[in-house]
């Protein structure tokens, strides 16, 4: 895939309890799988470049799911989407069972919230010869975001992904196959989520591509008083600032409105 542009990854939930969706997406059978697939073309056509299947509710406060689970919601949904169309599946994981799986059945990159920490996932990561994008979280979903505190949320977010980046390294993942996310929402205070964003460049420059979700985020809510289902045109401008200060991959909810962004971005960027 080229990433001299900034492309649009498409965010699919595959939990019941997602927060966007109400869960009106997701419970396993075909009725719900043919509802999925037509949201895949959907941002297909749209214009999204890589689909993100998550089955793992990392939203703040969220309980963790059995793995059982979560293999059951997201390796039908892989592999369904690989048989009938050409795009790059990437998985939100944090589990060494489900990369594999999600590998197996044609995953062409994994997203892990939690940066390969888990037991096994750098092992099972580097099996799969897979991409990896690794993101920063400050504590556990559950509790994230009750007291996010950094004395420089802009140089400990760098060290974290420089030194996750080097651990994948020495467990055999190629330095080509990393990307970077600075995790926006994932125990940050409005004004650490800002700074980042600002920073993205410090972030970008240590040559990695840098993928970001900002989509919908609560920092959008809290800057702009705005409800979860009116942070459209908020999103759109911090994708805009994101690609503008090196982004690669933007990971959104509203993928034909992004994809519009973007031509534009790169329209006056190229011109
Ligand atoms: C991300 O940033 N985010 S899941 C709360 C919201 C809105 C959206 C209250 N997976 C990321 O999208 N993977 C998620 O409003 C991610 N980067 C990467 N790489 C959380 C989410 C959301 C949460």
């Amino acid at each position: 895939m080229r990433l001299d542009t900034p492309q649009v990854m498409g965010v699919l939930n595959v939990t019941p309890d997602s927060f966007s969706d109400g869960g009106a997406l997701y419970q396993a059978g075909k009725r719900n799988l043919d509802k999925t697939l037509a949201r895949v073309e959907q941002m297909l056509a749209e214009g999204a470049a890589i689909i993100d299947v998550g089955g793992e509710s990392t939203r703040p406060g969220a309980e963790p799911v059995p793995i059982a689970e979560e293999l059951d919601r997201v390796v039908p949904v892989v592999e369904a989407i690989n048989q009938r169309f050409e795009t790059i599946v990437s998985v939100d994981t944090s589990s060494p069972e489900v990369m594999q799986a999600a590998a197996a059945a044609g995953a062409g990159m994994l997203n892990d919230v939690r940066a390969l920490e888990r037991r096994g996932a750098l092992e099972a990561a580097a099996k799969t010869g897979l991409p990896v994008c690794l993101m920063h979280m400050q504590g556990q979903p559950k509790t994230m975001q009750q007291s996010p505190d950094y004395n420089s949320v802009v140089k400990e977010v760098s060290d974290y992904l420089q030194s996750r980046a080097e651990a994948c390294m020495a467990a055999g993942i190629e330095r080509s196959r990393l990307l970077m996310d600075p995790g926006f929402g994932f125990g940050k205070s409005v004004e650490h989520n800002l700074r980042l964003l600002n920073h993205l460049s410090i972030l970008v420059d240590l040559g990695y591509p840098v993928l970001v979700g900002l989509s919908r985020k609560s920092l959008i809510g809290k800057v702009l008083g705005r409800d979860v289902d009116q942070r459209l045109a908020g999103s759109l401008a911090l994708a805009v600032l994101a690609a503008e200060r090196g982004a690669s991959i933007i990971r959104v909810h509203d993928v034909v409105q992004t994809a519009d962004a973007m031509k534009l971005y790169s329209a006056v960027v190229e011109s």
